[in-house]
């Protein structure tokens, strides 16, 4: 028999041993491999990820029952990955109707990852909710360990197949679950897992669900420490939950009351969980969890939560007789200016819409939201006078300051109408009217920026050069960012309507004029700033641009390494030390390094080959992994506390191409 023919032999599928039901499982599975991004969003780093999470939810949901407080994860170093727990351990007792054990229908059958019954219904689940077969169908080898029942048991797959019968291997006195997998490369793009991923996504979770104690190590990497070294090891646990994620988010802002308020009740049947904090300054945070999933796109129970906010407030001012000497109206918005807040909730069968699949759907969950929030914050404002006292002056406050931001705004609508196009002077547009196909770079500082209109491509890529630092708007009052040049210059060159009253943040971004916009600036600690400056208007001003994937940075390099005619450009420490080891073999003469700080230091050639020409360029593509840790990050570094500030970017020195 040649190797072909052995291959097809092995593949075939008696019929006799065979019954309907196992055919459909390896159908089922088969199916996970043919379209892995129907089942966990992609085959990138996302999705690779989504793996890790998926095994982690069933832990959590043994959590959220009361079963199991700790939750162990270690990447090893060959990147295969470890998930324990000490819940009750997937049943391994024989499932009547698929005539085998349990546990091989948990990790073999699809959606069978659940509960087996109705009643227990499934509260966490990933954002697909797609069960540990999936992970096992994806992953080149896995292997369970379940302790339960005195005795420990053990099965192990390929690529989702069983590799022998479940079998007992010894004996325990614990209960739990230990999931070690190696995903599959030949079906995902990585199998390289991030350790600052998956910390990130455990320090969510310990505060989402507090009490469970959560542990990362990363085998790959030994730290040293003058004592043979240590492993990178975080472990995340939270008293307070959401009380404590909220305190953090204000961590660097100024207190309006002394602590968060906090709402943990149970409206039909969905539980509700909500902390929030006022602080003084001007921005709404408010972060959405569904079943633990960050709903970036809003949805039912955030109307729910605003709904109930505005009401309970208005009505509590209108008593108080506070606003009588108002002389305009209050809306929705001056209710969460300065409002921090994590509003948490669990849905048996939670209905994802949206452009990402984020925004909740469920009607019901409005109301539920809405009578927890009139209920708990209704009593808490009666008994904290003091605090509810506080909140409706700063109320007052904002909805005076949008009065003066309105005026200032609208006198910005009405100087473009008058400026024929409308479009800022300094924007050297291009000629392509696709927006689809066209780019816009806002460059710092109008020397770089006339580099950059000679060396674009003017067909498709357009120059808005801005002047020196741009507004912090994390400080400014709201009317402030509408009255500077370099913002509203951005507002009208990329199209985008500015936002009226009730939906600052609801922009309207069917009319941008370009899918990528692109951040250009110095390659340093100048340039790192005016970058964040920008990227922090973004993501207060116009989310949504980055959520649908339109931001992103220019890398110019930071060296050319020269010799004679040879020259070469680096991105990197790494890429300079080659070249120069290169260009100093063999042959005469000297290696010259020159260091780019700014881009004004290439002419238009070297700026188009290097940092602007589609073919070479490399552009990070700027995302919200966590919108929470965003806020969290964006309000550290732009706000007025500096030691956290100097910690942080001493943390990540090694990481940005900063001059320190
Ligand atoms: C099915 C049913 C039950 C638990 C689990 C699965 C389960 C799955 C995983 C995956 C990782 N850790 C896990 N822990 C539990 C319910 C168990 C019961 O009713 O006893």
């Amino acid at each position: 028999m040649s190797d072909q023919e052995k291959e097809l032999k092995q593949n075939q599928i008696p019929n006799d041993e065979y019954s309907a039901e196992s055919i459909q499982v390896l159908k089922g599975l088969e199916a996970v491999r043919k379209r892995p991004a129907m089942f966990i969003g992609d085959i990138s780093t996302k999705g690779l990820h989504h793996l890790v999470y998926e095994v982690i939810d069933n832990s959590i949901d043994e959590a959220l029952v009361g079963h199991c407080d700790l939750i162990e994860v270690i990447i090893n170093e060959d990147n295969s990955i470890l998930i324990r727990d000490n819940g009750r351990g997937i049943p391994t007792g024989l499932h009547e109707k698929e005539n085998r054990s349990a546990l091989e229908v948990v990790m073999t059958v699809l959606h069978a990852g659940g509960k087996f019954n109705k009643d227990s219904y499934k509260v966490s689940g990933g954002l697909h909710g797609v069960g540990v077969s999936c992970v096992n169908a994806l992953s080149a080898s896995l292997k369970v360990l379940v302790h339960r029942d005195g005795q420990i048991f053990t099965q192990e797959y390929e690529r989702g197949k069983p590799l022998f019968d479940v079998k007992v291997i010894g004996k325990t006195d614990i209960t739990g679950t230990e999931v070690l997998f190696k995903p599959d490369d030949t079906i995902f793009i990585t199998t390289e897992f991030n350790f600052e991923i998956l910390s990130s996504r455990l320090r969510e979770l310990s505060y989402l669900n507090k009490g469970i104690k959560l542990e990362i190590t990363d085998l790959r990497e030994l730290e040293e420490n003058g004592n043979g070294g240590h492993h990178p090891k975080e472990t995340f646990y939270s008293e307070r939950g959401l009380v404590e994620f909220v305190e953090l988010l204000d961590q660097t802002r100024d207190s309006l009351i002394e602590k968060p308020i906090y709402i943990e009740t149970e409206k039909n049947e969905t539980p509700v969980e909500i902390a929030l904090h006022y602080n003084t300054s001007f921005a709404e945070n408010i972060h959405s969890y569904v079943n633990n999933i960050n709903t970036i796109e809003g949805g039912t129970h955030l109307a729910g939560f605003r709904r109930g906010l505005t009401r309970t407030l208005k009505a509590y001012a209108d008593k108080s007789g506070m606003l009588a000497k108002l002389k305009f109206d209050i809306s929705g918005d001056d209710f969460r200016e300065g409002l921090t807040a994590i509003v948490s909730i669990k849905v048996a069968e939670p209905q994802f819409e949206g452009q990402t699949k984020t925004k909740l759907g469920n009607t019901e969950v409005m109301g539920a939201v809405d009578q927890a929030v009139s209920n708990l914050l209704g009593h808490y404002l009666e008994e904290n006078p003091k605090d509810a006292k506080t909140i409706v002056q700063k109320v007052i406050l904002a909805a005076q300051a949008r009065h003066a931001a309105r005026k200032a705004r609208e006198l910005v609508q009405r100087k473009n109408v008058l400026s024929g196009s409308g479009l800022p002077g300094k924007l050297a547009d291009c000629s392509n009217r696709d927006p689809v196909a066209c780019e816009i770079f806002l460059v710092e500082g109008d020397s770089a920026g006339g580099t950059a209109k000679q060396g674009r491509d003017r067909n498709f890529q357009a120059i808005l050069p801005l002047r020196g630092k741009i507004l912090n708007v994390e400080k400014a009052m709201p009317h402030k960012i509408f009255d500077n040049e370099e913002i509203k210059n951005i507002y009208t060159a990329l199209g985008v309507s500015v936002g009226t009253e009730e939906d600052t943040k609801a922009l309207n971004l069917d009319r941008l004029r370009y899918h990528k916009v692109i951040i250009m600036t110095d390659a340093d600690v100048d340039g790192s700033h005016i970058a964040t400056l920008i990227m922090t208007f973004f993501y207060r001003h116009m989310e949504e641009l980055i959520n649908r994937g339109h931001l992103y940075i220019a890398t110019p390099p930071l060296y050319l390494v020269k010799k004679g005619k040879q020259q070469q450009y680096a991105w990197t420490e790494e890429q300079r030390q080659i070249a120069v080891d290169e260009f100093g073999k063999g042959k005469e003469g000297s290696v010259h390094v020159q260091r780019y700080k700014g881009l004004g230091e290439m002419n238009a050639e070297q700026l188009w080959e290097t940092t602007m020409n589609i073919e070479q360029r490399t552009l990070r593509q700027v995302t919200i992994e966590s919108a929470a840790e965003a806020d969290r990050i964006f309000s550290m570094l732009m706000g007025d506390d500096v030691p956290p500030r100097r910690e942080f970017i001493e943390k990540h020195a090694k990481y940005a191409n900063i001059d320190v």
